[in-house]
């Protein structure tokens, strides 16, 4: 049984949709389907090197989406292309206090694949959970500080 405060705690977690990951092989060709075809507006592209990714971001209302492209053999995106080819990688929900939900969910036996926050786009703090947790989505946490 979840006590009370629990559960007005983790009610308390999700703040919205943040973005929604894509796999991709090439921003670049798949950028002719997703900003020319499907008209979201380009952003920018950043890299981010502590998941071997370059991503583009585009406006989607409030939410964006990502365009992933690995950077090396081992980014889990290469991994993910290699395995399923390109599609939806991960949802990611905007929080706040990170670190105070990631213990939580630890406590609550959810598989963490990150039990502190890490570094991640335009300088938010990340952490995911592993899909096999999560009836198999990836789930992205972040927690902006702008
Ligand atoms: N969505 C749903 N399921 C996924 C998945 C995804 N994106 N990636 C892997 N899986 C599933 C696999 O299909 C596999 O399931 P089965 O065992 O049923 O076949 C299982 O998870 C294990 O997958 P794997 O291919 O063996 O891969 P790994 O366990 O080595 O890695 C994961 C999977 C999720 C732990 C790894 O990709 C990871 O650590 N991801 C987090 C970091 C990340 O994805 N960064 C890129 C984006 C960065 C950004 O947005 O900035």
């Amino acid at each position: 049984e979840i006590p009370w405060r629990a559960q007005k705690d983790r009610r308390a977690m999700i703040k919205g949709i943040d973005h929604i990951g894509i796999a991709v092989k090439s921003i670049d060709e798949a950028k002719a389907f997703w900003v020319d075809t499907l008209g979201l507006k380009y952003l920018r592209t950043e890299n981010v090197p502590g998941q071997k990714v370059r991503v583009a971001v585009l406006a989607a209302g409030e939410a964006t989406v990502e365009l992933l492209e690995p950077t090396a053999a081992d980014s889990p995106v290469q991994k993910f292309l290699d395995k399923r080819g390109e599609g939806l990688h991960h949802v990611t929900f905007a929080t706040d206090k990170l670190a105070g939900h990631l213990q939580a969910l630890k406590v609550a036996n959810i598989g963490l694949i990150d039990e502190e926050p890490r570094l991640g786009a335009g300088g938010a703090l990340i952490a995911f959970i592993h899909p096999k947790s999560a009836h198999g989505v990836l789930i992205e946490m972040c927690e902006h500080h702008d």
